[in-house]
Parts: C-alpha cells; structure tokens; sequence
C-alpha cells in the first residue's frame, strides 16, 4: 500500500497533524483512500514511519506541561464543548468526509456518525466534573485517625487505535475522555478512512486546543504506523477498537512497559427472537441490526435465533425488508444501503458468502453483488443476504463476518437459545425480542456479553457501560468507567 509519488488524480491529500500543525512524511510515502461507491482513489494520505509517529508523541508528552496539565478542570471542560460546538457548525463537512471514506448514507451519518462525534466531548466534559473520589476515615491505635482519599490524575500520552466502520464516533469515543481526564493523544486513524481524523485537527485548532494535545497519525498497521504507536516507549496506555487479531498483536506490543490497554474487538453478536415478542417491532430490530451500515457493526446481529411457532413468518417478513434496501449515493435521499468500505472488505465477505452454499447454506435472499448504474459498477457493493440451514458449528455461525449477512435459525425454548446464544468466543452483545419482562431480565442475565439491548438495538446512553466479554474485548469504557481506564487513582493517606 505505501508509495512514495503523488497520485495526479486524486482531488485531496491528507497530513498528519502533529504539534498543532498539518505536516507531510519525511520520506514523503503516502497511500491512497478509496470512494468506496466507485472503487476509486479520491485522497492521498502521507503514511507515518518512525520519524512521525516519534515527532507525535514527543509533541503529546510535551503537551502534558503546563499549558494542558496545567489548565483549570473548568477550562478544559469548556475547551471540550467547544469542540463540539464546533462539530456542529461544521457538520456538513464532517458529513461529506465521513460518507466519502466510508460510502454510508448521509441519512445514517446525519443521525449517528456526527452527532455522537460533538456529544462524546460534550458528555466525558459533563462526567469529569462530576466524578466523586473515595475517602475513607479510618482508626488507629492512638485514637486520632487517619483520613484516605484517592485523587485522579491523567496516565500520560494515549495511544489511540481506530477502525473504519463508524471512524468519527469511535475516535471522539476515546479521545473525548481521554483529553477530559487531561491526557494528550495519539491517534491513529485506520488507513482506510482517514478523513474525520484529520478533519478534527482544523477544529482543534480553531476551538484553542493547545498545539500536541491531538495528534494524527496516518498509515497502516503491521510493520507501519499502529504498530509503531503501539511499540513506543512514550505511550503510557492503548486504546483500541479492531478485530481480535490486531488486539492480540497490540497486547504483546504493550507488554513492553506495562502498558495498560482497553480493548473493543469483534463480536458475533446472537439476537433472540420470541414468540411473544412485538413482531413487526422485532422485524425492524433485527433488520436494522443484521444491515445497518452494510453490516460494518461489530454490534450488529450475525446469528438470529426465532422461536419455532413465528420461525417462517420471521424468514418472510425479514427477507422482505432485505430485499427492500437501495444501494446508491450517500447523497442520495433514497439510498439506505452503501458500499462495503473496501475491497479488501468486499472480497472477504463475499468469500464468505460463497463458504456458506458450501456448507450447505439455504439462501433465503442475496449472496451476491447488486447490479449497479454504470457509474457506480466500480464500487464495493453487495447484497444483503439471509442464510437458514447451516450447522451451529459451521465457520459461517462462528466467525465474525462483518457484512449485511445473517444466518436465521429455529428454537423451541429458552434453555435451548441460551445456550446457543453463549456458544461462541466473543461476547459483546445481545438482542432479546419479548414483551415478557420477566423472560427479558431472565435471558439477559444468563447471556455472556457486555451488552444485552431488550427490545431495542444500538440504544445508546454513553453513561454507561461499554465493552465486551470473551475474545470480545478488555476493560470497560462509558460514563466513569471510561475515566477510570484514563485516568491513575493515587491514594493519599493522611494521620490526623
Ligand atoms: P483492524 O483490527 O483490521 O484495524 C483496526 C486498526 O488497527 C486500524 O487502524 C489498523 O491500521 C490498525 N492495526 C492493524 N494491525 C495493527 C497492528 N499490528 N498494530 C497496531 N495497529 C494495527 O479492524 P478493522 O478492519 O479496521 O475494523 C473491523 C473490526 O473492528 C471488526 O472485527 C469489528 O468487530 C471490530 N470493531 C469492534 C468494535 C467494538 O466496539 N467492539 C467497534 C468497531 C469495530
Ligand atoms: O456506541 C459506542 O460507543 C460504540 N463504541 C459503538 C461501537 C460500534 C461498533 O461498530
């Protein structure tokens, strides 16, 4: 992927942005990003190597001084809602540039992609200040006591690892506590969509982000700038959000140090579907669930399981609302489906695609690519597709596909979908579709995940908290849990 010339046809070409400043590579190495609607290159980007990612973390430590450590809670938390201020009111370009890297509708972007940028610093502003510490009054021989109190104070310079699928929202995600909490980042953008990252930079800027507190690396991962970041001694924690693999590679590199890590990885999410369930609400749900942004969720739905007595209306109703999705333009107020975000991507799932007929999959609607306008043949598209029929213990039920596909299958009772529900190696979240509380609670308690949404999918309230369980990932982030992982608790103990 990496070169070292210009490509003449591209419209755009995206720095770093290190020290408060948009530069270029030393070796001038760059690679190209994609409009995925027409499987061409519209941007260059300068691809990082050492001399950058060391400029960017030398800038972020030095940044931890006085003008950002230095600055007063109340400033800082003033600086974040200004950011997202300022996310507001150049919401349009954010938009165009997250729909250009990533080829999802503006509809979806609109609503989700950019608000939840601006709300990620406005909301780790509001919970930093209002975050309490521990004291506890203890008693010694003497009879005077001694008082414990714990005081919070940033880790240092956080090394942030970012995926393609939602790129704005899941950077801000951790990038907003972390300068809440009085850190300083390093981000690194994945590759494939480097545009709101860099974006981000303008804004840091223009709200008064002192120079260093965001940095913005771009390249690859293995053997490029990830793993570089996550190499380098300066880097005092990792945060990343990816596939299993990469957090598996990122964790060695951190051993180096001790570095502490908060890992949001894959997920082969199950949704429940009972019969007592709303039906045209638990259609929508896991429509939504199996298909949204083509299926690039790592929350999104892979296995549906749907109670014996509804199981062939589900199917019908399900594929129906499949077939009724419009691939096209993000612009476009018809289109609710885009393109896969690349094609690496789009090989993959397709690949997967074919696997399923082999092992005997029933293709209830889909499987291939849509015919697209002329215009548009050169994109990554693909048809959102149903499987039923396949063995639980088939690679397409236990692999993370990360596509707009499901496999669909029956069950009787909620032993039996309990268990089939937890008989994977990730757990990061569920779906249960019953208007039956005390089923819902029951259900939700016994399922392995990080997150079971009870009539609803992707309800997000960011007080709380998030992550996954198993090879779904490590630690906790959201609300106070997002400030314990950025954040070191001294505790201080005084006699009185
Ligand atoms: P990925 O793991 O391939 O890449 C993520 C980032 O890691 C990119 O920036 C990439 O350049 C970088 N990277 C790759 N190898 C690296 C290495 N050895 N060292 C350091 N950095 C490296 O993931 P992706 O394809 O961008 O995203 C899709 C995956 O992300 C899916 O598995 C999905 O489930 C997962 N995901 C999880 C969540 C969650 O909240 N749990 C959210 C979104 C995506
Ligand atoms: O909503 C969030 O905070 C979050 N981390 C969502 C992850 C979506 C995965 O694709």
């Amino acid at each position: 992927m990496r070169q070292t010339r210009t490509p003449e046809n591209v419209e755009k070409e995206m720095k770093h942005f290190i020290d408060g400043q948009f530069v270029s590579s030393s070796d001038q190495g760059t690679f190209e990003v994609f409009d995925p609607t027409i499987g061409q290159p519209y941007a260059m980007a300068y691809a990082a190597g050492t001399n950058e990612v060391d400029n960017a973390v030398n800038a972020a430590r030095r940044a931890l001084g006085a003008e950002w450590g230095g600055m007063s809670l109340d400033e800082r938390c003033t600086l974040l809602s200004s950011l997202a201020d300022r996310i507001h009111e150049r919401f349009e370009e954010f938009l165009v540039a997250e729909c250009r890297d990533t080829g999802k509708p503006y509809g979806l972007a609109r609503h989700v992609d950019i608000p939840r940028g601006a709300a990620n610093f406005r909301m780790f502003a509001d919970v930093i200040r209002n975050i309490p510490t521990e004291c506890f009054r203890m008693d010694t021989p003497d009879g005077c006591g001694a008082l414990n109190y714990g005081i919070r104070v940033p880790k240092g310079v956080i090394g942030v690892i970012c995926p393609w699928n939602l790129p704005l929202l899941l950077m801000t995600w951790k990038v907003g506590p972390a300068l809440a909490c009085g850190n300083t980042v390093v981000v690194k953008p994945s590759e494939e969509t480097p545009a709101t990252a860099t974006l981000l930079g303008e804004v840091m800027n223009e709200v008064g982000i002192p120079p260093g507190v965001y940095n913005v690396i771009n390249g690859t991962g293995p053997g490029a700038a990830g793993e570089l970041l996550a190499k380098h001694s300066g880097v005092d924690a990792l945060t990343f959000t990816g596939e299993t693999a990469t957090g598996e590679a990122i964790m060695r590199n951190a051993a180096a140090g001790v570095r502490d890590v908060s890992f949001e990885l894959g997920g082969k999410n199950a949704g429940i579907v009972f019969a007592d369930s709303n039906f045209e609400q638990a259609v929508d749900g896991i429509t939504r669930a199996a298909f949204a942004n083509c299926g690039q969720v790592c929350l999104g739905t892979e296995r549906v399981y749907v109670q014996r007595p509804i199981f062939d209306a589900f199917i019908d109703a399900l594929k129906a609302r499949a077939e009724n999705f419009t691939p096209g333009l993000p612009i476009s107020d018809s289109t609710d489906i885009g393109p896969m975000v690349s094609r690496q991507q789009l090989r993959k799932v397709l690949t997967h695609y074919g696997r399923a007929t082999e092992y005997g999959a029933e293709v209830v609607t889909g499987g291939g690519v849509p015919e697209m306008p002329s215009e548009l043949a050169g994109g990554f598209w693909i048809e959102p597709t149903i499987w039923i029929g396949l063995s639980e213990q088939s690679p397409i039920v236990k692999e993370e596909i990360f596509g707009p596909c499901c496999h669909v299958r029956p069950f009787d009772d909620e032993e039996e979908v309990i268990a089939l529900a937890n008989d994977t190696d990730y757990g990061l979240c569920t779906t249960v579709w019953t208007q039956n509380a005390s089923r819902a609670h029951r259900v939700a308690e016994r399922i392995d995940v990080g997150i079971t949404w009870i009539n609803c999918w992707f309800l997000r309230d960011l007080r709380t908290s998030f992550g996954g369980s198993k090879h779904s990932g490590i630690g906790r982030e959201g609300g106070t849990h997002s400030i314990e992982f950025y954040t070191e608790l001294r505790n201080v103990c005084m006699k009185l």
